[in-house]
């Protein structure tokens, strides 16, 4: 199965994504984390994207389709992935799904974390506070949530056209959000 798993900065998207892969051995595909892993080693990807990240501007759909191109015909993803963080443009959303379709495959299930905004932000400040994320700092985030409205909500009417996109509530306990995407997977 091919599961998007889209929302806002800190709706729990990676949290949620990972739970998934421990619970049934799934496997997760996080731009995210593909981004911050090229910083870490220093890369010239890593060097170019650097700036972007920390000041929570999304990094050009190239860069991040080239990322998930050259890692869709490694063996592992043949029987599907969860897509975490990705795709976050309607341009992003149209290559993967040109790049699925010429692997015979789709996307099969959307879902979209539901978080009101003062929750993300104290998830943002917490995460701030035991992690020091680069991007976790209130103007990054304030530029994250902008970018989220502005360049990643227009996929809900797109994934709606397909008949794909099911809302989750995301509020509330990390376990009981794990039920209810369970429940809306049919697990
Ligand atoms: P991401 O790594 O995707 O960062 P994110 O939106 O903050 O999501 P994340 O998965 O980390 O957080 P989560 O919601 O799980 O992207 C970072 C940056 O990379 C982007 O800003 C952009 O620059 C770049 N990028 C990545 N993909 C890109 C793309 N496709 N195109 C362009 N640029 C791209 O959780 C947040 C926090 O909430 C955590 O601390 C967690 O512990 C907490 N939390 C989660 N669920 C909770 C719950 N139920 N209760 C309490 N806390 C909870």
């Amino acid at each position: 199965m091919n599961l998007v798993m889209f929302g806002p900065p800190g709706a729990g998207k990676g949290t949620q994504a990972k739970r998934l892969v421990a619970d049934y051995g799934w496997l997760q595909l996080s731009t995210g984390d593909m981004l911050r892993a090229s910083i870490a080693a220093g890369t010239e990807l890593g060097l170019k994207v650097k700036g972007i990240m920390d000041r929570g501007d999304l990094v050009s759909d190239d860069v991040v389709i080239a990322l998930i191109e050259e890692r869709l015909p490694e063996a592992d993803i043949a029987g599907g992935a969860i897509f975490d963080g990705f795709p976050r443009t309607v341009a992003q959303a149209e290559a993967l799904d040109e790049l699925l379709q010429s692997r015979g495959t789709q996307i099969d299930t959307v879902l979209r974390l539901v978080v009101d905004q003062d929750e993300l932000v104290a998830r943002m400040e917490k995460r701030a506070a035991e992690e020091g994320r680069a991007d976790d700092t209130v103007e990054a985030f304030k530029v994250r949530l902008e970018n989220y409205n502005a360049q990643t909500a227009p996929l809900i009417p797109y994934y709606e056209g397909q008949g794909k996109l099911s809302d989750v509530d995301g509020m509330g306990e990390m376990d009981e959000v794990a039920a209810r995407i369970a429940a809306a997977l049919g697990q």
